[in-house]
């Protein structure tokens, strides 16, 4: 297809209640939309880039200013293209993958509505449904989060994911564990908080019966990962690490990763997200789909990408209510029974709700090719 217009357009959405992590805490996300109009039809994508740099190198206004002057002009330079030669042409350009991963998003979008196509038959999965777990923050008090997380399980939640970090580790973890009771499965994620000599403090965290334990170290350690997959019972889960094909394949085989989270942005798309996930099935490491709290448009492609078969664990995929109070498609991702239904719509699988995105649209602008 050939590209005729990107539309850069941000929208400001709030957080039902803060979400507190070891990096920070977000109340209020602004996020950056891309809709491309192509000979074919358009498409949109979501640029799952915070607002400032502590999650991960990009933000916002970054991604913002790496596709106006670098990415587009490079799409449209290559004429005519397809989604899955999007990774390859932008190849030349270091980092920014959240950025590259929006543009690729929104092509795949146009591609397969024009073609009437889902993306659940594209990637050829067969499920309809995946397991939904749910993330929580870290509180100011234990019971404030033994409240949130009986809140969860109310809902129906598959899994719990509880974010600590040093001081709010064990306590919590026990408390819950008790609250939710042994079968319920329970993992964490500290966002990079400790260090190595964290080892021996967090294989006290063994006895909970965790699912995981998700990037415990700085993302540049993997050797960090790799010897405390080897003292820690809980199996070492690698998120912010995960940068491409190549660092997954590396972590692997070095044993930092016994469990790999995949989330499409990070990795700079969907497509290489779908050949790191069948990087994991060749050598028998489960994978799971991470979330960037996105709106409606992420959850439905996540959810699709979710139902290969490599996705042997619930992912953070919950429901558009989990974080905000109204989506911008026009049906917001559900949670029933503990489960999410793949979108069956052509395209990634949502339809915008014009009215309401318009109303908390802050900029739009246009670029032709
Ligand atoms: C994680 N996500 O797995 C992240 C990181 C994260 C669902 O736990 C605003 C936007 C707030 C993106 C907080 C979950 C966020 C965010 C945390 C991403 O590490
Ligand atoms: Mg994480």
């Amino acid at each position: 297809m050939r590209l005729h217009r990107l539309e850069l357009r941000r929208i400001g959405l709030e957080l039902v209640v803060p979400f507190r992590t070891s990096f920070g805490t977000e109340l209020h996300r602004d996020i950056l939309l891309v809709h491309v109009t192509t000979d074919a039809g358009d498409g949109w994508g979501e640029c799952v880039a915070m607002s400032a740099p502590f999650y991960s190198p990009e933000f916002v206004d970054g991604a913002d200013l790496a596709i106006r002057r670098f990415l587009w002009p490079m799409l449209v330079e290559a004429g005519d293209i397809a989604a899955a030669d999007v990774a390859t042409i932008l190849e030349p350009i270091h980092g920014h993958p959240m950025a590259k991963a929006a543009l690729e998003m929104a092509i795949l979008d146009a591609e397969l509505r024009a073609s009437g196509t889902t993306f659940h038959q594209l990637l050829g999965a067969e499920r309809s449904v995946i397991p939904s777990g749910v993330s929580v923050g870290i509180f100011d008090d234990l019971d404030e989060l033994l409240a949130q997380v009986q809140g969860y399980v109310d809902d129906g939640y598959a899994r719990i994911k509880l974010k600590i970090e040093p001081g709010w580790d064990l306590e919590p973890v026990r408390l819950v564990r008790d609250l939710i009771g042994p079968e319920m499965p329970l993992q964490v994620d500290a966002n990079t908080a400790y260090t190595r000599t964290d080892a021996e403090h967090l294989c006290r965290l063994d006895e909970f019966d965790l699912l995981l334990i998700e990037q415990p170290l700085p993302e540049e350690d993997l050797l960090g990962h790799a010897q405390l997959a080897e003292r820690s019972s809980t199996p070492v889960c690698l998120d912010e690490s995960i940068v491409s094909l190549q660092t997954a394949e590396d972590a692997i085989e070095m044993g930092a990763a016994e469990i790999v989270n995949i989330k499409p942005g990070r990795v700079g798309g969907y497509l290489t997200a779908k050949r790191i996930h069948d990087l994991c099935v060749a050598r028998d490491v489960p994978v799971w789909c991470g979330g960037m709290v996105e709106t409606g448009i992420g959850r439905a492609a996540n959810a699709a990408l979710a139902t290969l078969p490599g996705f042997t664990l619930p992912g953070d995929i919950s429901a558009s209510s989990r974080f905000y109070a109204r989506d911008v498609v026009t049906e917001p991702i559900t949670v029933t029974d503990g489960t999410v239904s793949v979108p069956d719509a052509p395209g990634l699988g949502f339809e915008l709700d014009l009215e309401f995105l318009d109303s908390i649209t802050t900029s739009t602008d246009f670029l032709d090719a």
